[in-house]
């Protein structure tokens, strides 16, 4: 997979010379470039922002040192085939980046991303490459960061761990929490490792019993009750189908309720809150 990343801060991308990331680029599988914003500027200053049309506090970065850069970033890598990018522009106004949004940027041969800093990127540049591209705004949680800078680095790592061969085992990823389809909306639960015995606490006693099919259900139960605990809306979210009798009996436990078609509602007028 190829990457590119246009910003004003390269040095804020030198993270992707670590771990997983960095590894995948000196093994081949990511080909990563990044480029200084301000090489396509043409003033002394090498302006990149301007004061708002229609006023207001901030800045917005000018739409021509963008347009440059991407026609130079698409021209380089257009192909015999014409091969053209997915343009993504990292934005609090987003949609939400989550796991399935990184599949699929995962099977793209070619990413570009556009982080802003200031208020944004005039809006012309998105209508404009829209035209061209797919281009993806996402954002990556309910809060505002400086720059989308701290983005990219979320999403590519998200998104390198994807792509074949990079993760050590094609299976680790199946059961992440969030992975479509496999532990079911559920959060992962609990894990240990040795010593059997660290500062007087000990390992959960099934997870030492060498009883599959128990620690599979143990392990389940975990997540169930951390899903409740950290995240009950993607539980009243899913699939009654995916609940099984056990499943159900555990969130009975805690309080939880079925409606009449099995779907399952968290505890009403609790005293949480
Ligand atoms: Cl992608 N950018 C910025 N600046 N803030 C954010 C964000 C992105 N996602 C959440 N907050």
């Amino acid at each position: 997979m190829r990457l590119d990343i246009v910003t004003i801060f390269p040095e804020y991308l030198e993270p992707l010379n670590v771990s997983l990331v960095g590894k995948a680029r000196l093994r081949g599988q990511l080909d990563v470039h990044i480029h200084d914003l301000r090489q396509w500027t043409h003033d002394r200053h090498n302006t990149v922002d301007d004061t708002p049309y229609g006023g207001g506090p901030g800045m917005v970065m000018k739409p021509e040192p963008w347009g440059e850069a991407l026609d130079a970033v698409i021209a380089s890598g257009a192909g015999p085939q014409g091969a053209r990018p997915t343009l993504v522009v990292p934005t609090p106004s987003g949609r939400p980046f989550t796991q399935a949004l990184a599949v699929e940027l995962s099977e793209r041969p070619w990413l570009v991303f556009a982080p802003a800093r200031y208020e944004g990127i005039d809006r012309r540049v998105i209508d404009e490459y829209g035209e061209r591209l797919d281009v993806h705004e996402v954002s990556i949680g309910d809060y505002v960061l400086a720059g989308g800078e701290a983005a990219v680095l979320v999403i590519t790592e998200a998104v390198a761990r994807l792509l074949p061969g990079v993760l050590g085992n094609a299976a680790s990823h199946q059961d992440d929490s969030f992975a479509p389809g496999a532990m079911e909306n559920l959060l992962e639960g609990p894990v240990y490792t040795k010593p059997p015995e660290w500062r007087g606490r000990g390992i959960p006693e099934i997870l030492l019993s060498g009883h599959h099919g128990r620690i599979a259900r143990w392990r389940r139960d975990e997540a169930i009750r951390r899903t409740v605990a950290n995240r009950p809306e993607l539980l009243e979210c899913c699939d009654p189908a995916a609940l099984d009798k056990h499943d159900r009996k555990i969130l009975a436990g805690l309080g939880w309720t079925e409606d009449p078609e099995g779907r399952i509602l968290r505890p009403q007028g609790g005293m949480e809150e």
